[in-house]
């Protein structure tokens, strides 16, 4: 069998590098995109000159400020960010028809069927980079390699605007002196167990015993001899074979029509629990929200809109479509159907992680833990008090915004 060649690409700065493309006046400055730097905001990323600093990702913004004063901070535009991701990620399949992203600014692309009708790797590489920088004026750094992580680890060596290619008769040559820590999910954690057993260089890994290792850490243990010694996962999985929703949603007829718009409300906010924990269920979160509404007769309305954040859980899904229907319904009117749909949807790749993750702790945890409670005792164990009221009878709640716990402050409609 050939040895395979995989390309893992990754944006140098991105958007930093993007919101430089729009306020070019910046460039040769430190800027740090993300949150207040007053308030609870977290750091996106920062430029290589904020990064001298010290400055880093997820890190909270005012600690960003303490350590680089002079920074400008410009909050980020996640839509925008999609929008050149999917920009890039589309004229890298003028390469090859295997591309696979694996984040908003990195892909791994399988070339073994393209790079033989260029001159070299090296060539195939630079029309690539040149290709992004023509068409979008950005930097990407290339790493190349018999797979997968030996081309992630390429591509951490030489940033930004990089190239580096290790062919796998020198993987370990390369690899010898290296830190464990440059290898792909190596963490502080494990650095420091692998520090306790004398192994510090990528080396040293690849010749350590791996019932050892496996002793103290299971699985992972082999898993990381294996990395060390330069093997790694050789596919690429493009979008199509990895199924992918472009949206979610969920409907509900009424058996008789409903014109109250608590009982409706009620309804929307089952919706909005069923399509989050969809979202969650299968790692992705979405940028537009839509509520669609069937009166009598048969005439639809589908309001939508286009948000500032990725939402994913239903604190953030109900008040935006409870606003969306507020501006369609129209009172009085019976209602047959509504429904809730999410779309321009994204993976929950690290990029909102972090960002659900900081600003929406209480809702990440508390959604998981609904989340766990529903896979055990079923769909209608623990919910939303309003959506709760709504299906167990047809008495209306106290209040509207009766609920179990208190819905999440953070208004996905306002900027961050
Ligand atoms: P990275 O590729 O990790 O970082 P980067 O592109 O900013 O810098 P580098 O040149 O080192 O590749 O992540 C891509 C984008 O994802 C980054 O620009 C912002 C976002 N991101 C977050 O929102 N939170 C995070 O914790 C990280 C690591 C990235
Ligand atoms: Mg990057």
């Amino acid at each position: 069998m050939t040895e395979k060649l995989i390309f893992h690409l990754d944006m140098d700065q991105f958007f930093a590098a993007v919101e430089l493309l729009h306020q070019p006046h910046l460039r040769g400055q430190p800027v740090i995109v993300g949150g207040n730097p007053y308030g609870r905001g977290i750091v996106t990323t920062a430029s290589y000159e904020a990064r001298r600093f010290g400055v880093r990702s997820g890190m909270a913004s005012s600690e960003a400020f303490r350590l680089c004063p002079q920074a400008v901070f410009v909050r980020p535009d996640h839509s925008k960010y999609c929008e050149i991701s999917r920009q890039i990620f589309q004229l890298l399949r003028e390469f090859t028809d295997r591309v696979e992203p694996v984040s908003v600014d990195e892909a791994y692309l399988d070339v073994s069927d393209s790079v033989w009708r260029e001159p070299s790797v090296e060539a195939l590489a630079m029309k690539i980079k040149q290709r992004i920088r023509d068409q979008e004026g950005l930097t990407a750094t290339i790493g190349a390699g018999p797979n997968r992580q030996v081309a992630k680890v390429a591509s951490g060596m030489n940033k930004p605007d990089g190239f580096t290619y290790i062919p796998a008769s020198r993987v370990a040559e390369v690899y010898r002196d290296m830190a464990v820590g440059d290898l792909c999910g190596v963490g502080p954690s494990t650095e420091k167990i692998l520090e306790t057993l004398g192994v510090r260089t990528i080396g040293q890994l690849a010749a350590f015993p791996a019932d050892i290792l496996r002793r103290r850490l299971g699985k992972w243990g082999d898993e990381l001899v294996r990395m060390a010694q330069g093997q790694g996962r050789e596919e690429v999985q493009t979008l199509d074979e990895r199924p992918q929703e472009k949206s979610m949603g969920h409907e509900s007829t009424f058996s008789e029509d409903i014109s109250d718009p608590l009982l409706l409300l009620g309804r929307l906010h089952l919706l909005s629990e069923r399509v989050s924990r969809r979202l969650r269920t299968a790692g992705l979160a979405g940028y537009v929200v839509a509520v669609k509404i069937r009166y009598k007769g048969f005439e639809t309305v589908l309001h939508g809109r286009k948000l500032q954040s990725c939402i994913q859980h239903e604190t953030d899904l109900y008040p935006v479509a409870e606003r969306l229907f507020h501006e369609s319904y129209r009172e009085g009117r019976p209602v047959r159907l509504v429904g809730v749909h999410v779309s321009a949807l994204i993976p929950t790749s690290h990029l909102i992680q972090q960002e659900l993750f900081v600003i929406e702790r209480d809702a990440t945890d508390l959604s998981t833990a609904c989340d766990g409670i529903k896979d055990r005792f079923g769909e209608s164990a623990i919910g939303f008090a309003s959506g709760v009221f709504f299906s167990a009878s047809r008495h209306r709640p106290n209040s509207r915004r009766t609920v179990f716990y208190n819905p999440f402050r953070f208004n996905p409609l306002k900027p961050l």
